[in-house]
Order: structure tokens, then sequence, then C-alpha cells
């Protein structure tokens, strides 16, 4: 059924060493000229080349054509026969023809609003040219651009342009997926990096003429990643140039091909007045993210892509370790875990749970998941905890140095660390092959001055994964006096066994645990805890991520009391309430205290703990309890909204973003007091995008905000990042009965340019993210939804698929809510010509 599995790897059996390319570009009749210099690695051998909507013009070996007997051609590729083949080296050269401007699924070359890119991770290379498309096969690129465009790159150096034409030489040997070739109408924002070591870097970000005055920030990210490289991983760059491009039509954030990274616009430009401080902080990081990838990516990269996780899982920790250095480390921890378990945990918990480390596919692009990404972070994270510091850097330095030029495996990652350490890490590898979140069970005991917590892990069946082996869980653990004092600094329990107990001695008093501090491995913790317990950990954890835990956990105890129609009590908002004017706490720390878990994240852990979650229920508990806090808490809200006014000019900076956030939820809180009086003065004064777009979501949920949406839309209709927004917020927040019909007139609205990727999942993202809105009783939310999966799905599969995953959640609800869903999938699954990525993903959805 076309599956692919970890377990067939073989090595190609040619060489390629150099590879030149020249490209003559038309939009319906690109002409691309291969020349591949290979050398058999096995006698015998026949060479198959990946290729897929080529039309083949030529093809020769060491300048003598073809015959068709020589080669057989399919819709998957080409293969010439053994007997075709000279012994030793060769030269093989073809000539094909393709069409850039009919490529609807952004993958190989396609053109965005005129200007040609291309997009080759993982399989978009094999639409450009026959070549061998996988990961394993590095080689040296020297690339010819002719066309009618003033601005040609490629990857590496530039080697000598004229009009109408540029070539490019990239030193590095490098896998296919990370070619990358621009030609447009573009303006550069120039800046300059002095390397470690002391050599001039020249940078670029290169963007349509118009947008030049949002890219400061991008640039000045650039520079910022390049310095933490060096100082945190010793990692220098390794060409003259570097170059960044914004394209308006991308199916993903960005991609790091070497040299000339290529981004979807809306992680590149950014003012004040179009970008919020989300949108600063998310482009810092990716910006990180992508330039991170030089090293580890495109200087050691993947075997194959089973090993995806080698660079996404460890890039994104290199990335979360940059912003939590740019901006407040402890707040992004926070951010980095409620991602994780709103995503990831979701993920694992339903049909589509999968290991970091799959063994097998049909589609590649269904595997970049939160799984791969965000969880593969995380055991990264877990291996610096059980190193320490010092070990872990010793062991990146023998990663670099033994692998620098390699398409590696974990395996190779997991033997770097072992060799650096000197342990065993057969056990701990089981966090890249298992999937699933582990539950781990706490209980306590003290008596006689001695103190034991004793752990208890298990992890449910995924799909195909049945029994769960232990894991080696790292368990950060310190202990607090009676007084709030702490009595045992944090130390790291090491759980190797389903069932360990560990013990403190010497202790006069029973003691209250902080479990998981800084949450030091990817799990559920099932403890009972009582109210006051939490509401202590709150008032007295010096583990700033406990702290925000403890009082987390009260809100979602309450919450889902209160969908049970049980007394909830009031610990919650006593707890909350002394917190609120804390000077001594960060307002980003206090905004995310203040924030009430989202509703989907209350229906995972009801559906969890064995529950049938209602969204019609938490959507209510949600508005009551946000309720119950501002009337309870107005005046200390109040004193906090007046005193987070940042003064001056708009900066993006940690700390004046951090006094917005904590302004713009109590904004929200008091506008269900004061009817909205102080967002409608808000959004009148302010001169920010992240102020204007807060008041006006706060106007949105409260149904009082239709004549400015539609003064926003004619303010804004020629900036697209911004009309996704406007798209976005109004469907996320308005009332969840409103939602399916909001989207459908949203769907008819010229502005709905469904054939953009970001335009796209800025509705449909929209949709999902209003959870009783998109999860409605009578299923609009979920007909709606699916009629445009099928409709996107023969122009842009990758995208359809990906968006799919708003319904791997059906197991949480009701019967009727339930069969709505699964009726919705059947009819994706039964449409005629259903990509391989849609139909590989109703499979697993439907389980
Ligand atoms: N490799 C890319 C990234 O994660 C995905 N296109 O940066
Ligand atoms: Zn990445």
């Amino acid at each position: 059924d076309g599956t692919t599995y970890l377990s067939d790897y073989r090595p190609y059996p040619f060489t390629l060493d150099r590879v030149a390319l020249t490209f003559r570009l038309a939009p319906k009749a690109t002409r691309v000229m291969a020349k591949l210099h290979l050398s058999p690695r096995e006698a015998g051998a026949a060479l198959h080349l990946d290729g897929e909507q080529l039309k083949l013009i030529s093809i020769a070996i060491d300048g003598q054509a073809l015959k068709p007997a020589d080669y057989l051609l399919s819709d998957t590729g080409l293969t010439v026969h053994p007997a075709a083949l000279p012994e030793g080296e060769f030269t093989l050269e073809t000539e094909v023809e393709i069409a850039p401007e009919d490529n609807t699924a952004l993958e190989g070359l396609y053109m965005s609003n005129g200007m040609y890119c291309t997009q080759n991770e993982a399989e978009g290379f094999r639409k450009i040219t026959f070549y061998p498309d996988r990961p394993d096969v590095m080689a040296r690129f020297h690339v010819r651009i002719e066309g009618d465009k003033p601005v040609l790159l490629s990857n590496g150096n530039p080697v000598g342009q004229g009009e109408g034409w540029a070539e490019w030489d990239d030193p590095w040997p490098k896998p296919c997926y990370l070619f990358a070739l621009v030609a447009g109408d573009l303006v550069a924002t120039h800046g300059t990096f002095t390397t470690m070591s002391g050599r001039k870097v020249d940078l670029n970000v290169w963007v349509r003429p118009g947008d030049e005055d949002r890219t400061d920030y991008a640039l000045g990210a650039i520079q910022r990643s390049m310095k933490w490289d060096e100082e945190a991983f010793g990692r220098e760059y390794d060409l003259d140039l570097f170059n960044l491009v914004a394209v308006g039509d991308f199916n993903m954030g960005a991609m790091e091909n070497k040299g000339l990274n290529i981004f979807n616009s809306k992680l590149v430009l950014a003012s004040p007045e179009t970008a919020t401080d989300f949108d600063y902080e998310r482009i810092e990081g990716v910006i990180g993210h992508e330039y991170f990838h030089n090293w580890t990516g495109d200087r050691i990269t993947c075997r194959d892509w089973f090993q995806l996780c080698l660079k996404e899982g460890l890039t994104v920790f290199r990335d979360q370790s940059f912003t939590s250095d740019m901006r407040l480390g402890p707040v992004k921890r926070i951010e980095d875990v409620i991602a994780l378990r709103t995503r990831q945990f979701r993920e694992d918990a339903g049909p589509l749970a999968h290991p970091p480390r799959p063994d097998h596919y049909r589609e590649i692009n269904n595997f970049y998941t939160t799984t791969v990404y965000e969880k593969g972070a995380e055991v990264v994270r877990m291996l610096k905890t059980l190193l320490g510091d010092a070990g872990f850097r010793a062991a990146m330095d023998l990663y670099f140095a033994r692998h620098d030029g390699q398409a590696c495996t974990i395996e190779d990652w997991i033997k770097v660390f072992e060799d650096a350490s000197g342990r065993d890490l057969s056990q701990f590898k089981r966090w890249y092959t298992d999937a699933g979140t582990p539950h781990l069970k706490v209980s306590e005991r003290f008596d006689g001055g001695t103190y034991t917590l004793s752990f208890r892990q298990s992890t449910r069946p995924t799909p195909g994964q049945d029994t769960k082996p232990p894991r080696l869980i790292p368990i950060a653990v310190g202990l607090l006096g009676p007084n709030g004092d702490e009595l045992v600094p944090t130390q790291v329990l090491e759980m190797t066994e389903a069932e360990q107990s560990f013990r403190f001695e010497g202790l006069g008093a029973k003691p209250v645990p902080s479990i998981l501090r800084g949450f030091s491995a990817p799990v559920v913790l099932e403890r009972e805890t009582s109210a006051e317990e939490r509401a202590f950990l709150l008032a007295h954890d010096s583990d700033a991520f406990n702290r925000w835990e403890a009082g987390s956990a009260l809100a979602r105890d309450t919450l889902i009391a209160m969908t049970e129609g049980r007394d909830a009590g009031s610990d919650y908002l006593d707890a909350i309430g002394m917190l609120i004017g804390d000077e001594s706490l960060d307002p980003a720390f206090r905004a995310l205290l203040l924030r009430l878990p989202f509703e989907d994240e209350i229906a995972q852990t009801i559906a969890t703990r064995g529950g049938v979650a209602d969204p019609d229920a938490i959507h209510a508990a949600r508005e009551t309890l946000a309720r119950d806090l501002a009337a309870r808490h107005e005046a200390a809200l109040s004193a906090t909204y007046e005193a987070c006014a940042v003064a001056g000019p708009y900066a993006p900076d940690a700390e004046p973003a951090g006094r917005r956030a904590l302004r713009l939820v109590c904004l929200k809180l008091l506008a269900l007091v004061d009817a909205g009086a102080r967002a409608e003065a808000l959004y009148t004064a302010a001169d920010n995008m992240t102020e204007s777009l807060g008041a006006l979501s706060v106007l949105i949920g409260l149904g009082k905000a239709e004549g400015k949406l539609a003064a926003f839309r004619a303010k804004w209709q020629d900036n697209p990042l911004v009309i996704d927004k406007w798209f976005t917020t109004q469907i996320a927040l308005c009332p969840p009965e409103e939602a399916a019909e909001r989207a459908a007139t949203l769907a008819a609205d010229p502005l709905f340019n469904w054939k953009n990727p970001n335009r796209f999942r800025a509705l449909m993202g929209g949709l999902s993210a209003n959870h009783a809105g998109f999860h409605r009783k009578d299923g609009a939310g979920y007909r709606f939804y699916a009629d445009w999966l099928i409709r996107l799905d023969p122009l842009n599969p990758q995208t359809a698929a990906r968006l799919s995953t708003a319904f791997e959640t059906w197991a949480r609800y009701d019967a009727g809510r339930k069969e709505k869903i699964r009726a919705e999938l059947s009819r994706i699954a039964g449409q005629p010509g259903l990509s391989r990525d849609l139909s590989e993903m109703t499979a697993r959805l439907l389980g």
C-alpha cells in the first residue's frame, strides 16, 4: 500500500559527489538541465532516480544519449538498467520541463506572487529533476539560473552574474532537500555579522518592494542567533553570505536551505502597527530555529526521514534555549509546556499517536508533527537534565566533531551521549521509539523523620504499540517546610522501574513536595493534592514552573468540578487574588497565572481522567469562573491594568511585552464587569497591533465589535498578514453558537483567498480554536471544516492533511458528536482521487 518502513533502509548504491544544475525559468515551461557525477558503490546495481510530474526531454550518459530500452520511466521515477551503465564513474545528464505556475501543492519549484521559489523538504526535489531524493545522498551543488527576474538566488556563494543570469556554488555537500532557488523582483535589507574567528558575513533579508520597512527586526534576529550559537554551542557560520527570503505562499513556517533560508512572510515581516508581541517572539524564535539548523540539520543531516527528530527535536530545543536566554527563561518554559500539553499530549492521547522516531509512514509530510518537534525537544532536554550542563555541552561537542558532514541516525546520537558520559542510555532510547505520554502516579509517606516518595509509571497503548516497558524518567524534586522554606533543594531522581520509591532522611516535619520541577519530563503527574497544598505551592514554591503549575492545576480542578455540577469552592479565587498585584512577580508570569486553561485543555484532562467532555459545559464553566474572578478581584485587576500601561514608543522586548500581556489579561476579565468600556478606550488609543488586536478580541467576545471589524478590514485590506489576523480572531473568539455561520460568511468574503495557505489556515484554524463552536452539537462546524478540506486537497494536499488533525480528538466526546465527526472523516476518505496525504490521515484518524 505504499508504506515505507524504517527496517527497509538500504544505502544508496551510488555516490554522487557533484551536481550542476541549470534552470531556464519560464512560468509554464521551465527547463532544468542536471549533470550528476556518479560512481557505483556496488557492482551491477540499477540506477534509480526519483522524479514526479517531470517531462523528460533528454537523457545521456557520458555525453551519449540513452536509447528508450536503456531505462524505464514511471510515475515516480526513472531507472537506468545496469547494462546501460559504465563500470566506473560516469556523468548522467538530463533535461526536463516543469510548470512552476501550475504547482499549487507548493512543493518543488513554484510561484508566489510572480516570484519563483522552492520548498524541497521532505521530497519536493523530485518535482524539479530526476535525482536520488533522499537525505543520505550529499553532494556539492553548482547552479546556473537564467530568467528575466532582477534577483536570482541559490545556495552558497555567488560566482558570477550578468543580465538575466547568475551562478552559485555551494562548497558544502548537502542533500537535495536543502537546495533552494529564488527568482523575483525583490529588495534586500542588508547587514553584517563578524564571526568569532573574525570573518565578516553579509546578511540580506529579501522581501517584495513595499515590505522593506518591516525587516529590521528579522535582521537583528539573525545577528542575535549567530552570536548565540557561537556562545552557547561554539558554532560558527560557514559561508560569506546568509540570505533570507520572505514568501507569501508557504506551507510551513520556514525552511533552513543552506545559506538561503526561505520563510513564510508571517515569520519575517514585523512593525509595531502590524505585528503583535507574540509575532515578534515567534519571528525571533523561528529565525533562530532555521539558523541553528545550519549545524543541526545541514552540516549534520538525517540518514532517512524516520530520523527527522534528530534535527528537529534538537533544533527546537536549541531555539527554545535561545528564546529563554533572549527573554524570560521561566516564562518561556511555561509557554513551551502549555504548548506541549495542548498539542503534543493531545496527539499522544489520540489516534495519531506515534513515537518521536516513527518506524513507518505512507506520506512523510504527515510526520512533521508536534511529537517529532516538541516532544523531540523534551527528550533532548531530559538528556541535558541527566548529564548536567557541562556533560551536555561535552556531548554536543563530540556530536559535532564526530558527525560533521554526515547523515545520521538516532542511534548515532545516543551513542555520542553514551560515549561522552560513560552511561548506558539504552533504556532512555525508548523515549524515541515508544509513543504515548507516561502517567506518573505519586504517593508519599512520612514517619520517624523519613519522607518517602513512591512513583508508579504507566503508558497507555497507542496504535501499533500495546505494551510499554518502563522508561528512564528524570524527576526533579524539591521539598518545602511548613513555613514555605526550601528544606531540600532541587535534586533529580532517576526513575527506571515501573514502581520506585525514593527516601529523604532527617526531616523534622512532613514536607510539602514540589515534584517535576521545571517540568523535568513530559509526563502526566497524577497525585491526589489538596487545594490547600496547591495554594501553598502557588504562594511559596521557589520553582517558577511549579508555582505556575499549582495555580493552573487549581484552576483546572475548579473548572472540571463546575462542568460536573460539583461545588468548586473558592480556593482558586482566594489564592489567585493575592498575586494579581504582586509587584515581586514578573508581569509576564502573572499574565500566565491569570490566564484560565484553554477549553480544549480542559476537555483533554476530562477525557484523560475517563470522563466525557461536554464542550458547552466547559465553555459555560470557563465563562462563569472568569466572571467570578472579575467580580471578586475587580479592584486589583483595575489597579494592575493601570499600573501596567507602558509609556513611550513601542518596543518588542520581553519587559514591555510582559506588561502588555498582563494588561490584556486584566482587560479581558474587566470587560466582564465594565461591559467593555476599557477595551473600547484602549482600542481607540492603541498605537500598536498587540493592544489593538487585544482590545478588539475582547470586544469580539462581548459581541460588540461589528463596526470595528469592518473598519479594521477596510484599513488593512492590502496587508495580508493583518487580514489573516482579522479572519482568525473573529472566528476563534466569537460566541460559539455563531462560529459556524460566521465562518461561512467569511469564506464568502472576497478576501478569502483560500489557495493561500496562510489565509486558509487563518479561517480554519480560527474555527477549530473556537472549541465549543467547532464542536457545536448539530455538527455544523465539522461539516464546514470537512467541506473545505475536501476542496483544498486536490490543490494542496499537504496543508489539507495537516489541518485534518482538528478531528483527532473525536474519542473525547459524546456518542452524537463522535458519530458526526466520524461521518465527516468517512466522507473525506470516500472522495475519489483523494491525496496520499489526506487518505493516510483519515485512515489513521478513523483507526
Ligand atoms: N525543516 C523545516 C523546519 O522545521 C520544516 N520545513 O524548520
Ligand atoms: Zn526545523
